[in-house]
């Protein structure tokens, strides 16, 4: 997935975007029966955390500042494999709006997927600037996405980079109620839940409420309920339920839907502002749900 030319456009002008009209189309890009559980709000979640996921504290490298995931070699990366499923639904918008950056118009896309998906209200503000080539911005390095195979150890070790402590790593791990795995993208494969397309707390629930076994297959390992067989979770994830820490987050989370929700908007407020250095006159939205 090589862009260059088509997704390099003129410089963004922050201050010349209508965000209300913005989020309204977004949230008209969300639902397609042909597409997964019948919506793009999980990827679009799924594209907003690997844009900003890549920050690190130490250098201040990485973030949505840029919107350099729409470059190679960043787009190219593994654990970015399907993200430009979300980049193409929405370049449109790109074309419309030209000047909204691409790190607002991603990172927007979370905003609006979570909270047309039923999740909390998050605030979110303007003024990302872009690269305008791969070029003009070191690339951001390799590895600095979680790992699915690997256990809390590395899952403290990436989010703390980004400078999250545990109760906000937990919070975040909510997302994982949306979407699924594709076999096609990182190898793994199912829904966390019956209902992928509705942010929910049930990451938490059903962490707690199944017996999670090893899935009887040729892909990489993961685990599926025991009592159907339909839903997963990654290694991961697990470790949510088998690190003492990270466990009593989960059982809190599990029980208070609305702890839960407030949790969440403020780590995804966090997530989508690291190492962004915004415009001092860039308002904050709180954008109303439209439905
Ligand atoms: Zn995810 N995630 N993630 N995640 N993620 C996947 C899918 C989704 C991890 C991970 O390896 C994977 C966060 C944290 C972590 C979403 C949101 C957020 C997939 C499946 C994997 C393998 C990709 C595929 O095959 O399509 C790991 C190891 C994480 C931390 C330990 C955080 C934080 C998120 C947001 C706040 C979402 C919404 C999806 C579903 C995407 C889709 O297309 O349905």
């Amino acid at each position: 997935y090589f862009y260059s030319s088509e997704l390099t456009t003129a410089e963004a002008d922050w201050k010349k975007v209508n965000y209300y009209n913005v989020y309204k189309d977004i949230a008209d890009l969300l639902e397609d029966e042909d597409y997964d559980d019948g919506s793009y709000g999980p990827v679009f979640v799924r594209l907003a955390w690997h844009a900003s996921g890549t920050y690190s504290k130490k250098d201040r490298t990485g973030g949505s500042t840029g919107g350099t995931i729409r470059f190679h070699p960043e787009a190219n990366y593994g654990a970015n494999a399907g993200l430009h499923v979300a980049r193409e639904r929405l370049e449109p918008l790109k074309k419309k709006y030209p000047h909204i950056s691409y790190a607002d118009l991603y990172t927007l896309a979370g905003v609006v997927a979570i909270q047309e998906l039923g999740g909390p209200v998050v605030p979110w503000r303007p003024g990302r600037p872009d690269a305008i080539t791969a070029a003009a911005v070191a690339a951001t390095p390799d590895g600095r996405l979680p790992d699915a195979a690997q256990g809390a150890d590395h899952v403290r070790d990436i989010f703390y980079r980004m400078g999250f402590n545990d109760q906000e790593i937990v919070a975040l791990e909510g997302a994982h109620a949306l979407g699924r795995c594709h076999t096609d993208r990182s190898g793994f494969d199912g829904p966390w839940n019956a209902s992928p397309t509705a942010f929910t707390n049930f990451l938490f629930t059903e962490l707690l409420d199944n017996t999670w076994v090893p899935k009887k297959w040729d892909g990489p390992f993961q685990y599926v309920d025991k009592a159907t067989g339909q839903f997963m979770m990654l290694p991961a994830d697990i470790a949510f339920k088998t690190d003492p820490k990270f466990r009593q987050y989960v059982e809190q989370y599990a029980k208070d839907q609305d702890l839960f929700f407030a949790d969440f908007s403020k780590a995804f407020v966090k997530l989508l502002e690291l190492g962004v250095q915004f415009p001092e006159d860039a308002p904050v939205y709180q954008f109303k749900p439209l439905e």
